[in-house]
């Protein structure tokens, strides 16, 4: 590997810089953002392996190209363990990343102009949900249901937006919503509406796995979505859950309907990391993870900081900046970046500002508990990003911090770098 990094240094001295210096960063800096953390190593080694060159149009056993006894093998592996690890009936571990995942669902078993009820982004959905600005968006006709004045799922409304829009697929999951989903009222409601159900649960996919959180496949979803990136610590990409019935039209949707030659590289990757998921330590792991947003929820509510929905019952936070220190997400996000805490701009439900200057922040434990961190941590954490933000004296206050918050990290190794 050495020699490698050796090579890579000489080749292209510029690329190589940057990435010394985005290890640099990962080492020195604390990952607060809630979708992202630290690949497993052997992730990492699989996705500069020599799968990376192999192309392998279709599916195990009937492929289009040639020399596949070993990707057979890989993809087999990856879809039996999401298979035992969910609980569900069919996998297809050939999405490119989440976008492509959702869409082979939508354009599968819908036509265009069909009638969808997703969450809405503003209100902790994704872009992919039907948000008007995606591709999605504009060809399917999305309803976006909101939640209520304290940032939770009302599944009353849900159910009379349902009624009235008489949807062909329900989705729900989300990218900034700080709570557990019920999916059984999910369920109830598209039975009674006769919709299809789809969760996409890119951020929660390891808690559930552990379980630790609900399991929209034991609610008897017809497709459960999720990346394999975030919670899980897998490579990007996407994989998709379905019904034994649903399992034919999915595969051609994936792949011919919308991609071309997966990725084998990130499906080896996959597989790797879904075995890794289902060993005690990852379950300890994504314990942890959960234990510590609650504590930093804590740790920040008892500075007065003012949460959506007054806490977390996940690995995420939603920080109302404006309310908590009179200034917007985008303002916080840059004071945080420069005492080395990365968080994310975030709008919050019923935002009146707008999505590049919203009203508060996004943070996550994901990645500080793969680092090691814990309770104590999380504490260390509340109290530098509070002094941040409140601090009248920046010039002076914030490189302190920034001293504090590289020594913290310094305590804590990130794996694989
Ligand atoms: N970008 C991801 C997130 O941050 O939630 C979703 O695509």
């Amino acid at each position: 590997m050495n020699t490698l990094r050796a090579q890579l240094g000489q080749t292209d001295p510029d690329i190589f810089a940057a990435l010394l210096a985005e290890e640099d960063r990962q080492r020195r800096g604390l990952e607060l953002i809630p979708s992202e953390n630290y690949a497993f190593p052997e992730v990492l080694a699989l996705l500069g392996s020599a799968f990376t060159n192999k192309y392998s149009e279709g599916y195990p056993g009937r492929r289009y190209y040639g020399g596949q006894e070993n990707t057979d093998i890989i993809e087999t592996l990856a879809r039996e363990r999401a298979c035992a690890l969910f609980g569900a009936e069919h996998a297809n571990v050939q999405p490119l990343s989440g976008s492509p995942m959702n869409q082979a669902v939508y354009l599968g078993f819908l036509k265009p102009g069909d009638p969808i009820l997703a969450m809405d982004l503003s209100h902790g959905g994704h872009l992919t949900h039907g948000a008007p600005v995606s591709h999605m968006g504009k060809l399917f006709d999305f309803t976006r249901y909101k939640t209520d004045g304290e940032g939770r799922i009302d599944f009353d409304k849900v159910r009379a937006l349902a009624k009235k829009t008489q949807p062909k697929l329900i989705v729900c999951g989300h990218s900034s919503y700080p709570r557990d989903i019920d999916y059984e009222a999910f369920k109830a409601i598209a039975d009674e509406v006769g919709a299809l159900t789809m969760a996409d649960v890119s951020h929660t996919a390891g808690f559930i796995a552990a379980g630790l959180l609900n399991n929209p496949v034991a609610a008897g979803f017809d497709f459960v979505t999720t990346t394999t990136h975030k919670s899980m610590r897998g490579p990007r990409g996407g994989l998709i859950l379905c019904k034994k019935e649903h399992a034919k039209t999915l595969d051609a949707s994936v792949f011919p309907g919308l991609q071309g030659g997966p990725h084998m590289n990130q499906v080896a990757a996959t597989a790797v990391t879904l075995k890794l998921v289902g060993e005690p330590a990852f379950k300890a792991y994504a314990h942890g993870v959960l234990v510590n947003a609650k504590a930093l929820g804590k740790a920040l509510a008892a500075r007065q900081v003012k949460l959506v929905t007054g806490g977390t019952e996940n690995h995420l936070l939603v920080i109302d900046t404006a309310a908590s220190f009179g200034m917007d997400g985008a303002e916080a996000q840059k004071l945080l970046d420069q005492i080395g805490l990365t968080t994310n701009k975030q709008v919050i439900p019923d935002d009146p500002r707008p999505p590049m200057r919203p009203s508060g922040i996004r943070l996550g434990t994901p990645a500080p508990t793969a680092r090691g961190m814990g309770e104590a941590e999380m504490e260390s954490i509340a109290a530098l990003l509070t002094a941040a933000l409140c601090a009248s004296d920046r010039e002076k206050v914030l490189p302190a911090l920034a001293a504090e918050a590289e020594a913290l990290c310094g305590r804590f190794p990130v794996p694989g770098l």
